[in-house]
């Protein structure tokens, strides 16, 4: 078995690459900077066509998609507890993924790439705009599912959910809102950060965990 990660720093394979530092998993990082366009290359683009990351190699396989590298990654490493391992805690747990991924994630997308959904520039402020008061509605429902935690958003152990939610909370600092603003999703980010695991990862993706900058006064 050989697995390699294309992912890059910040962006949304840092839900995998938490979860296979935290499997103990033998993989190879590959870094693909997203700002230099490394994503449209064309030997990049034979390993996902749509120019994403992130992608698992697993022996001669690519794999795209968070939901499903997860899912392959919590088939090889069951042990790791990447999502609750049956019943009622996964299928809620598998709720919770689905919904970061097909609505809140996309929902940052629209902040920080309007460009994606027309070249009207006056258009793309407005999308933003609209889209970064959505997103912080969004966080505050991940907000209300942290201040529930036992200790961790599915419960007793650190799962994708928990390194979902620490990405969408950073990006947040992106969009203007404060993390300490969401105290109880900003204080799990601070602790998933802090298992010996998930701070290689983010020593590798040299990443801070709070980008947000106040607004200067005019
Ligand atoms: N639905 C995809 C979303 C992947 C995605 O949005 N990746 C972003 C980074 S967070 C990306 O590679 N963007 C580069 C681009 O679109 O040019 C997944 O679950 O893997």
């Amino acid at each position: 078995m050989s697995l390699k990660l294309f992912y890059a720093p910040g962006a949304c394979s840092f839900v995998p690459h938490a979860m296979l530092e935290l499997a103990g998993a033998p993989f190879e990082p590959v870094a693909v900077k997203l700002h230099k366009g490394e994503q449209r290359a064309p030997e990049y683009l034979a390993l996902n066509p749509r120019g994403q990351v992130p992608v698992l190699v697993d022996g001669g396989e690519a794999i795209t998609q968070i939901v499903a590298i997860l899912q392959h990654l919590d088939a090889q490493f069951p042990q790791a507890g990447i999502l609750p391992a049956a019943g009622l805690a996964r299928t809620r747990a598998l709720s919770t993924l689905a919904w970061m991924n097909n609505t809140v994630h996309p929902t940052f997308t629209h902040v920080f790439m309007p460009q994606k959904f027309t070249d009207d520039e006056g258009a793309q402020q407005v999308i933003r705009a609209f889209a970064v008061n959505s997103y912080r509605g969004l966080l505050g429902e991940i907000e209300a599912m942290a201040v529930q935690v036992t200790p961790w958003l599915a419960g007793e152990q650190p799962t994708a959910l928990d390194a979902y939610a620490l990405t969408l909370l950073r990006w947040g600092g992106y969009a203007g809102i404060d993390p300490t603003t969401l105290p109880a999703t900003w204080a799990l980010a601070q602790r998933f950060a802090a298992l010996p695991a998930v701070a290689r990862v983010v020593e590798r993706e040299r990443l801070q965990l709070n980008v947000y900058q106040p607004p200067t006064a005019a």
